[in-house]
């Protein structure tokens, strides 16, 4: 068959979505429009969507191909068996005549079923919930001092993937539950797979490896009626925080804003753990990782947070995939504070092994050594972001270990999780694992191999293969042989890992007067879902050990007495790096929401709607009815918006209650007046949540009839007037004199 017309088809609707994308709003399905009929013509698979990207084509021994990406995926224009053969029928099992029964024989069915039946593999055990992006790391060359690492040379482009995720939920679970986000990174680097596998918490809950069963089996459901899913507001989390009190630290940490980040591209990233680097001279320091986002840190508020798990519980992946779609390209530079590699592995008082204690930046800066962009989504979900496989031990030379009892566990835990997880020893075989380095292991054989392996002596020495692999002498990996101080072979800490609350007091003591009355509402919300008293008292005397007003306030919020200190409180230097507030950031790929009155449109619509994308933010028209308005399609109705969705709030008209916005039935609908009600409710929880709010023309009568008024509350003379004002506002995320003090 000649199949370059139908290709032309395919190719000139694509250019047609692009085309269309002149509306540039992200979130179209596929790459080709869907037409009204049933295509009946066969043709190649269609190309993926502008903004996906693959795994780069690689040899399991990660040799380069110079395929195309798309050599991947399906090919051919017919349907066919896993075998290749082309079928004729898919949509009837093969019976004895058309009453059946099914026969044995119909080898196709069983095909069909048995590959059905295996679709899904254990999900990870922790930070199952999650999403991925492609990108590139460029390095500054300024690390070259610590590090010998290539990658971090100047100008040096490497390819990275980068899976972001909740910890406790499942699978399915929504993305803004109050938790710990992982940030994990897979550089490919020329040198080998480097594996930065952090979180968006500098400090971690145990000391121990050995204790991670323990505060996991905590943290998810109950054991026997498996609730509540994706959270720590119940009794066995708040149980084993409050008795095992180096917790504590980062228990604060999740009940600040942190907690609830606004998106994955607004979140710092931690390595956590103390890293030694050795630089060309073969000279050691100590080093700790950081992300920082060009975006900077912002958060959701908890009522968004919750409204969110219900409204849009996808809000962070379809925010990371919107934004890389709008080409809103998510970014972060890599940053290392770097300490002394002393014999006590301490600094400033610090000791460095600890993995529940940071390093305050204004003790030791954070040197940023490159630049991170994430450009492209997966062109699939389960062959990137469900097998990609992270493993602390993918080290590039310049970079080992320390002794911190958390990292040396970890070294061991993530490659027998893939055993399970992706069913054997060859999971850095799969496209997404592939290192971009030479591989020339002499591991053989098991479950999915892929590599076809010449030579019959994969064991060393040998003279059979000429003695290949042989092991290099310069330039690669090295086990810095650090001294192992002479002790007893014991189960202990060191005595300082005892101090578990200074730091929580540091960072407490850093929050600003919000960020504070956010964390108190946090532990009262928490600690109020757990049903023991005992454990609520036992925690409210942690937090006396923190703080005599957040054990105050929080023990009012509980109804319970407040215990006194049980320790002497540590005198803290604030760190004011801590804190969220007091900058101002670039609002990239921000969703602006414009309700518009379609019996009265305003002249300065559709110059408004261009100045938002020229800022790099998206519209999303608001209306009472879906359809277009013009020659303008409408993204969300009165029925389908709901505020969270909306970073900021224009009001471009005052429509009048819509027939289908009946108060007394809608709990959306609020009250009855003369603004449809449920613009009413987009106003009120935007003003509740300190978003910018502006309006001009007609819209400006919506702020009188609600009541909208204050720091934030814009009525602006035009529409280029009020979007310029929200979009001032959006710089510092949100209105927060709003709250307050
Ligand atoms: Fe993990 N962790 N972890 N963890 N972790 C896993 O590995 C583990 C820890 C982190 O997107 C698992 O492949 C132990 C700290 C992230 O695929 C598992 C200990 C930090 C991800 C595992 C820790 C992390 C994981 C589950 C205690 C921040 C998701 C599936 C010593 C620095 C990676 C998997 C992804 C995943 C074990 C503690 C971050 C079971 C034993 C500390 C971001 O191997």
């Amino acid at each position: 068959m000649d199949s370059s017309k139908p290709a032309r088809k395919i190719k000139q609707a694509v250019e047609k979505v692009v085309d269309a994308a002149g509306d540039k709003i992200p979130g179209s399905p596929g790459s080709a429009p869907a037409p009204l009929e049933e295509p009946t013509t066969p043709h190649e698979p269609l190309p993926p969507k502008n903004e996906q990207g693959t795994p780069d084509p690689r040899t399991p021994t990660g040799a380069a191909t110079g395929l195309d990406p798309t050599t991947h995926s399906q090919q051919g224009e017919y349907l066919t068996t896993a075998g290749g053969t082309r079928l004729r029928d898919t949509d009837h099992s093969l019976k004895a005549g058309p009453r059946g029964p099914i026969l044995l024989q119909d080898h196709h069915f069983r095909e069909k079923i048995t590959h059905f039946d295996h679709e899904r593999i254990p999900e990870r055990v922790v930070h199952a919930r999650g999403a991925g992006a492609h990108g590139v790391f460029t390095g500054y060359g300024n690390a070259d001092g610590v590090s010998r690492a290539g990658f971090l040379a100047k100008g040096k482009e490497t390819d990275v993937f980068v899976r972001f995720s909740t910890v406790l939920g499942s699978r399915g679970s929504a993305d803004t539950a109050r938790d710990t986000r992982g940030f994990a990174t897979k550089f490919y680097t020329d040198e080998g797979t480097f594996d930065l596998v952090g979180n968006n918490i500098p400090v971690f809950f145990i000391q121990d490896a050995i204790k991670f069963p323990d505060i996991i089996h905590a943290g998810k459901p109950h054991p026997d009626r498996e609730i509540p899913q994706a959270q720590s507001a119940h009794d066995t989390f708040w149980d084993f925080v409050s008795l095992h009190t180096e917790a504590q630290h980062h228990t604060i940490w999740n009940m600040s804003d942190r907690g609830i980040p606004r998106s994955y591209r607004m979140m710092e990233g931690f390595g956590v753990h103390t890293f030694r680097l050795v630089n060309a001279a073969g000279e050691t320091s100590l080093a700790k990782f950081h992300w920082k986002p060009k975006l900077g840190v912002h958060s959701l508020t908890w009522e968004e947070a919750q409204l969110l798990a219900g409204i849009d519980p996808d809000y962070h992946r379809r925010d990371l995939y919107d934004a890389i779609e709008a080409g809103a390209y998510p970014e972060w530079e890599l940053g290392i504070q770097v300490f002394p590699d002393t014999p006590d592995e301490t600094f400033a008082g610090i000791d460095l092994l600890d993995p529940t204690k940071m390093v305050p930046e204004e003790l030791a800066p954070v040197q940023r050594v490159g630049k991170l962009v994430l450009n492209r989504t997966p062109t699939n979900f389960f062959a990137e972001t469900e097998q990609v496989a992270f493993h602390l031990g993918n080290l590039p030379p310049g970079i080992d270990v320390t002794n911190d009892p958390l990292l040396q566990g970890r070294l061991f835990s993530y490659v027998d999780t893939q055993l399970t997880r992706l069913a054997g020893p060859n999971f850095q075989q799969i496209p997404i694992n592939r290192p971009h380095a030479p591989v020339n292991d002499m591991l053989r054989d098991g479950f999915h191999q892929q590599a076809v392996h010449g030579g019959v002596a994969p064991y060393r020495p040998n003279s059979l293969d000429g003695g290949n692999p042989f092991p290099t002498t310069e330039d690669s990996f090295e086990d810095i042989p650090v001294t192992v101080a002479e002790a007893p072979k014991i189960r202990a800490n060191p005595v300082t890992f005892d101090d578990h609350y200074s730091q929580v007091r540091l960072f407490w003591a850093s929050m600003t007067p919000v960020e504070k009355d956010h964390i108190v509402q946090a532990y009262t919300f928490e600690l109020g879902k757990c049903y023991e008293q005992a454990i609520k008292e036992r925690q409210l005397q942690c937090l006396a050990n923190i703080d005599p007003v957040l054990v105050e306030k929080v023990a009012t919020g509980l109804g319970r007495p407040v215990p006194s200190p049980a320790l002497d409180p540590a005198t803290v230097e604030p760190s004011p790096a801590l804190s969220q507030l007091g900058g101002e950031w670039p609002p990239d790929g921000r969703i602006i929401g414009i309700v518009v009155d379609p019996d009265a449109i305003d002249g300065d619509l559709d110059e408004v709607r261009d100045a938002v994308f020229a800022a790099g933010m998206v519209p999303l028209l608001i209306a009472p009815h879906g359809g277009m308005i013009g020659d303008r399609p409408v993204q969300r109705t009165f029925a389908t918006a709901r505020s969270v969705e909306f970073d900021a709030l224009l009001l471009a008209g005052a429509p009048v209650p819509a027939p289908d916005a009946v108060p007394g039935l809608d709990a959306k609908a609020g009250v009855a007046s003369v603004v449809d009600p449920r613009v009413r409710l987009l106003v009120e929880e935007c003003w509740r949540h300190a978003k910018a709010i502006a309006a001009w023309g007609a819209g400006a009568s919506v702020l009188t009839e609600v009541g909208a008024a204050g720091p934030g509350v814009v009525t602006a003379e035009s529409g280029g007037e009020a979007f310029a004002a929200a979009s001032q506002l959006l710089a510092t995320h949100r209105v927060w004199d709003r709250f307050p003090a």
